[in-house]
């Protein structure tokens, strides 16, 4: 494995999943704190209240990320710490927060990466307008990044302008499994649209603040996998799916237009919703491209109850992961480290003008606990991890360039929807105790990013022995046999 001497090991987290303080220092309301308060919306009926405390913790939050030795930390900025109504007066009491946590940051060696928008829409622009789903959000998040980068534009250089705006469009307003639950076609396309003008606003106004920041956008990404390719209509879904997760906030900033096939399949909801000019407004360069990736996408035919799902509209979710080929992770999604690789190839390939990449996000959920030593001896996580990492050095040694890696997450929090009930961390949280545990993958990783990755190509024995813990008790193949059994 060789990556670059400027390689930039990482860890990430968002606002609403790990700060807790909810209702402190003058916080807004956000959408999820109404969608938690939703009774059936979130599993246990968990909420974003105290979550990971972070807001409290920051400082051993930073201490452990020292200890791993990551370059640098992706955090989110909660909209309504900043702007309590989302327009108008700032809270000063939500600035000095983030000015805590970036100046932590940079004086333990850290360098800031900071999301504008996690997903924590204020209440009260959902409410008096309609949220994404309204054209005056483009100006009012463009307004809000501006109040960022005056705030923090000094000491952070790179800036993520909106995390996965697909899961904001389609979970969040499709089918309503997120905040703010809507499930409307037309609400869902006019939230395409404004996603996509609201991150080239955005960059505008950040580079209009401090020309020299670095921004760009993250996308969940995916490859899609039909079984039989000689199937017409499996792979019209697949081109369809591709367009609308893969292609429509990459063409609209790239080239101004949106895929054609879906302007065909959205027709008159899609020109409602885009203005003279929109397209030219949507064309930006940026200085990296952000990248989610968690494992492959697998179509088959739509089953009845997808296509009821789907009110009889163009099929999006039509996954099967039943053939995928196993085993799944906690979250129920395959594992399929080679697709990361191939979906870098692919991206490099198809879109050279990105000149950056950076995998803003990659992990897994296992529920793996302390056992009786208080050791949590997270093996799969550890080959979901390590899988992967030298999945992201083929793609390097083939020429594309990522310069980044943010392993998701850096400590367990509050998994949307699923609640505290899936566990992504490199650190596990009791949160009974809200104690912060380093699971052995929190150990394996310090390694990769001291070695700069050399570890992974180390003869296997070197690599075991990298995974043993610190106590001295070693990965052994079998825990990982009955954990895989029992998942
Ligand atoms: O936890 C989420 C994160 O907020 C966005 N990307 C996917 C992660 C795992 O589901």
């Amino acid at each position: 494995m060789k990556f670059g001497e400027d390689f930039n090991w990482g860890t990430a987290t968002a606002a609403f999943q790990i700060e807790g303080a909810s209702k402190e220092d003058g916080r807004g309301e956000s959408i999820w704190d109404r969608f938690c308060a939703t009774p059936g919306k979130v599993a246990n009926g968990d909420t974003g209240e105290v979550a990971c405390d972070h807001y409290h913790r920051f400082a051993e939050d930073i201490a452990i990320m020292k200890d791993l030795g990551v370059q640098s930390y992706r955090f989110s900025i909660a909209w309504p710490r900043l702007i309590p109504g989302g327009i108008g007066a700032r809270e000063q009491r939500g600035i000095d927060f983030y000015n805590r946590l970036i100046d932590g940051l940079l004086e333990a060696g850290i360098q800031p990466t900071a999301t504008l928008y996690h997903w924590d829409l204020p209440q009260a622009l959902e409410e008096n307008g309609g949220g994404w789903a309204n054209r005056d959000i483009v100006g009012q998040f463009a307004d809000y990044a501006t109040l960022a980068a005056e705030s923090f534009g000094d000491r952070v250089a790179n800036w993520i302008t909106l995390n996965e705006p697909w899961c904001t469009t389609w979970l969040g307003n499709f089918w309503g499994v997120f905040a703010p639950g809507i499930k409307d076609l037309d609400t869902s396309i006019a939230v395409a649209h404004h996603t996509v003008l609201a991150h080239a606003e955005a960059t505008r106004a950040l580079r209009a603040v401090r020309p020299e920041i670095r921004s760009g956008i993250t996308l969940n990404m995916t490859n899609h996998r039909v079984d039989d390719e000689s199937n017409a209509e499996l792979m019209r879904l697949k081109t369809l799916q591709d367009a609308n997760l893969n292609r429509w906030w990459i063409e609209s900033q790239l080239f101004g237009t949106y895929p054609q096939e879906l302007v065909e399949y959205y027709g008159d909801s899609l020109a409602r919703v885009v203005k003279d000019g929109d397209m030219q407004l949507a064309k930006i360069d940026s200085e990296f491209l952000g990248i989610n990736y968690y494992n492959d996408s697998f179509i088959g035919t739509p089953t009845p109850e997808q296509v009821a799902k789907n009110a009889g509209t163009f099929v999006f979710d039509i996954n099967s992961n039943e053939k995928a080929p196993g085993p799944y992770t906690d979250m129920g999604w395959p594992i399929t480290p080679k697709g990361l690789e191939d979906l870098l190839v692919r991206v490099h390939k198809e879109w050279p003008q990105f000149t950056e990449l950076a995998i803003t996000e990659n992990g897994v959920a296992y529920p793996d606990g302390p056992d009786a030593n208080g050791e949590v001896n997270d093996v799969l996580r550890i080959e979901y991890l390590t899988e992967h990492v030298k999945s992201v050095g083929r793609a390097v040694a083939a020429g594309v360039p990522v310069k980044s890696y943010y392993y998701w997450s850096l400590m367990d929090n509050f998994e949307w929807a699923e609640g505290y009930s899936k566990r992504f961390g490199l650190i596990h949280v009791d949160y009974e105790t809200l104690k912060r545990t380093p699971k052995n993958s929190a150990k394996v990783y310090r390694d990769i990013i001291a070695t700069n990755g050399a570890i992974l190509s180390a003869p296997d024995s070197q690599i075991d022995s990298a995974k043993h813990s610190e106590q001295g008790a070693p990965l052994g193949s079998d825990s990982s046999a009955d954990i895989r059994r029992n998942s």
